[in-house]
């Protein structure tokens, strides 16, 4: 994948995720395929989720007066919303912004439905289109002007430690959900200077593509009583004090399935963890003149039992092609497993078996008994491949430097994420930055004692990280 820009936007076309042709600049359509792993990447999501959150719907519009209630909030986003002037030919007499994330939307509704401490902890979710007028170079699912796959969850809490508890929580599930996708991430808390506009602080994932830069993924963000101070959002104790809330918020976007998609993908085209994948193992008959009916009623057989007992999306490429078309097709487009199945494999009962992973042919006894247990056990040695591998890749781009001009050679020879000592300080990070060309990721953990800021000098406080960032 020598330029990894070219290979994206050509399998996006290629593999009909979405057409980049729609005349808004930042905004695309999702195809049906496209639409599927969509579909499913957001199955798994909302799996979770739903483990303890409930899932909402909240309009898209926010009046002017409350997304302009939070000063800081809204200064983060000012240059950002895009705004509904007018109702028909009637200029309206209040604006109306497309949310850029809902917090404002959201607020002033929370502080009608907290009441009692014994209404919290509130946990939400949505999963709706977002807004935003961005101004770096737009790329198709990575920064785009609608944002259409906006996972936010909102959260309310008693208390300082339970909201800082969720965000732990918040983590433990995006971790879970990335790991379920064999997308790797570096977790780091942002700087003071890169927090979300209204947060204490923020979390973030960060993964990296194939390019060498890092693509944020996912944030979670302890909004302390920020929000709840401005909207007005408070509770009756048990002994009848009130008080303000606590809040967090965290979210991700299509931005995740950019990462299935440029992470896993290769020189053959996309490459899909078994979960989101369309179809998840593609049937090829491999007819000779003689014996064309049998095949094909033995390759609907396995369908059937793979879908009925497996529960598996498969698909039987009955079409009158050559079989090579048909592998290079389903290569492309990711599908996981391959079976192929000719006259000889039936009277053999033996089957052929393809994994996209590893672009491995096994032969596969045809045991009806064990069939689908043997197809989901080769399934779940893909995903974990899949991960491993892309972990193995991750690792061995993050290096630790212990200057400056290390620091740039790393990242113009190693491309990935550099791991350094640093004082902490904003006109010292900021004067780094520059320095080397990147952006500092975020903060990790304390250092060693005798460690200095590889920057300015000074004994460092934190592990921090950088890296060239989209
Ligand atoms: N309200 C909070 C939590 S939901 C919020 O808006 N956080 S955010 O601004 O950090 O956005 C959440 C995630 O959306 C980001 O971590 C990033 O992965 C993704 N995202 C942000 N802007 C874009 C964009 N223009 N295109 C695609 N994804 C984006
Ligand atoms: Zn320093």
């Amino acid at each position: 994948m020598s330029d990894f820009s070219e290979w994206f936007h050509n399998i996006l076309d290629e593999a009909k995720i979405v057409d980049t042709r729609y005349p808004i600049k930042g905004m695309h359509v999702w195809l049906p395929q496209g639409f599927k792993i969509r579909k499913y990447t957001l199955k798994i999501l909302k799996e979770i989720l739903d483990e303890d959150h409930e899932e909402v719907l909240f309009p898209m519009l926010i009046p002017e007066d409350e997304l302009e209630k939070e000063a800081i909030h809204v200064k983060g986003f000012e240059n950002e919303v895009y705004w509904v002037t007018h109702g028909g030919l009637t200029e309206l007499n209040e604006k109306l912004a497309l949310r850029p994330t809902s917090e404002t939307a959201m607020y002033p509704m929370f502080s009608l439905w907290v009441r009692s401490h014994t209404d919290l902890p509130m946990k939400f979710y949505q999963v709706v289109n977002t807004f935003r007028y961005e101004t770096k170079h737009t790329r198709p699912l990575i920064r785009v002007r609608e944002i259409t796959t906006f996972e936010e969850a909102h959260t309310v809490h008693e208390s300082r430690e339970d909201a800082a508890k969720q965000v732990e929580k918040a983590v433990e599930i995006y971790r879970r959900f990335l790991d379920m996708l064999g997308i790797p991430y570096l977790i780091t808390q942002r700087p003071e200077w890169d927090k979300f506009p209204g947060a204490e602080y923020t979390v973030a994932f960060d993964t990296l593509l194939p390019d060498g830069k890092t693509l944020q993924i996912a944030t979670v963000h302890n909004l302390g009583q920020t929000f709840a101070k401005t909207f007005e959002i408070t509770y009756e104790t048990a002994e009848g004090d009130h008080k303000y809330v606590y809040q967090t918020c965290y979210g991700l976007s299509d931005r995740v399935i950019a990462s299935i998609i440029g992470i896993h993908g290769d020189e053959s085209g996309l490459c899909l963890p078994t979960d989101v994948a369309p179809y998840q193992i593609v049937i090829v008959p491999i007819i000779f003149k003689k014996g064309k009916e049998e095949v094909l009623e033995f390759c609907r057989n396995v369908q059937d039992s793979l879908k009925n007992k497996g529960n598996l999306r498969v698909h039987l490429d009955d079409r009158d092609i050559r079989a090579g078309k048909k592998y290079y097709e389903w290569e492309m487009k990711g599908i996981p497993l391959r079976i192929e199945i000719g006259p000889r494999d039936i009277a053999n009962k033996k089957v052929v078996i393809v994994r996209r992973d590893k672009h491995e042919k096994k032969i596969l006894d045809f045991n009806p008994e064990s069939f689908v247990e043997d197809i989901e056990a080769v399934m779940q040695d893909i995903n974990e491949n899949m991960r491993s591998k892309a972990w193995e890749t991750f690792n061995s781009k993050v290096r630790t430097v212990e200057n400056v001009e290390e620091a740039s050679k790393e990242i113009s020879e190693n491309k990935g994420i550099v791991s350094f000592g640093w004082c902490g300080e904003e006109s010292c990070g900021k004067e780094l930055e520059e320095k080397v060309n990147m952006d500092i990721l975020g903060i990790r953990g304390d250092v060693e004692d005798d460690k200095k800021c590889i920057n300015c000098g000074k004994p460092a406080k934190h592990v921090a990280f950088m890296a060239k960032t989209y």
